[in-house]
């Protein structure tokens, strides 16, 4: 038997589609991103936020650990909603479908726990981004049951090893391994599943090397998990979108910046 190897396309409009905008929508349908926020990097949190709203969700929750992080959080943007709640009261919502959990978060065991519990409920689409992938450093098994995770190079070594000179294959592998889509971030983002199937962004300018443009990236990708792609289609999406974002934006971009072009973005992409 001849064994083809899996085929790995450019991550450009025309391998994915964004869903139409759907004239009978209301914001619940829309999609509900929740985001874990940390205690004291809120605003990784805030930009992933952003990133979800700009990219289409019809709401925005952060969870904040204490009341304090809320009070922070409830200074920022207007159109997000801050909660101090315990986490199993909102996982008891069937509607929050799309979580981040990573961005601005410490890397210790409390945070694999709240991500075990968000995992566990089976019918959720999480995104695993940052502190979460740092506190699973070494034991990759933990993220089994993630829709998507998006370590750069760092994250992705402390992980799974050095990806090396082969980002494609050191993807592919991570993906199969974990069960999840692995984004892994560079200049050349490598979008990898688990049945081998793979896509590259190279749609993506220099200046997107800046504090926050990954956490921005997480909740774009959680928004178009949200709004019903499959998670292969939302990761290659998300990645092109925000490359395109960060052209409109132009050099010396601010990751907040960066989520108000995504509008723009997403139109082109149509
Ligand atoms: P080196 O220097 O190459 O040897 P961390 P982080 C290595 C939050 N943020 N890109 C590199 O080693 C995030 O959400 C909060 C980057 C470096 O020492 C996280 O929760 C913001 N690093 C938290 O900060 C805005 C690479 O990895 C180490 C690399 C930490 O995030 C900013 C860094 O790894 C920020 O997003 C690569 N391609 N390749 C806010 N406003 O609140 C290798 N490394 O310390 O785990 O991660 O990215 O700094
Ligand atoms: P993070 O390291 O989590 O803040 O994410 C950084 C974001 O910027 C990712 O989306 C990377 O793909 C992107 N990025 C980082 N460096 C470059 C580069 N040199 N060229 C293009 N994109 C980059
Ligand atoms: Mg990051």
């Amino acid at each position: 038997l001849e064994t083809v190897a899996p085929r790995c396309w450019e991550a450009a409009p025309g391998l994915w589609r964004l869903p139409p905008p759907d004239t009978a929508a209301h914001k619940y349908s829309r999609g509900h991103v929740t985001i874990l926020a940390g205690a004291g990097m809120t605003g990784a949190a805030r930009l992933a936020a952003a990133g979800a709203r700009r990219a289409g969700a019809g709401l925005a929750t952060l969870l904040a650990p204490d009341r304090g992080t809320a009070d922070v959080l409830r200074g920022g943007d207007p159109g997000v909603i801050v909660s101090e709640a315990p986490l199993t009261e909102l996982l008891g919502d069937s509607r929050r479908v799309a979580w981040v959990v990573g961005p601005g978060l410490p890397a210790t065991l409390d945070t694999l726990e709240q991500l075990a519990a968000i995992i566990g409920g089976g019918h959720r689409q999480v995104v695993v981004d940052a502190g979460a992938l740092a506190a699973a450093a070494g034991q990759p098994e933990r993220l089994r049951g993630a829709a998507v995770l998006t370590p750069h190079t760092g994250e992705f070594t402390r992980l799974f090893g050095s990806p090396g000179g082969d980002r494609l294959a050191s993807a592919r592998h991570a993906a199969a391994r974990t069960g999840a889509i692995v984004l892994l971030k560079g200049p050349d983002t490598v979008i990898a599943a688990p049945d081998g199937r793979a896509a590259i962004n190279r749609h993506a300018p220099a200046w997107l090397a800046t504090g926050g443009t990954g956490d921005v990236l997480s909740g774009v990708i959680a928004a178009l998990l949200g709004s019903g792609m499959p998670a292969f289609d939302a990761a290659a999406a998300a990645a092109w979108l925000h490359g395109e974002a960060g052209f409109r934006c132009g050099y010396g971009l601010l990751a907040e910046d960066l989520a108000t072009q995504l509008p723009q973005a997403m139109a082109a992409a149509r």
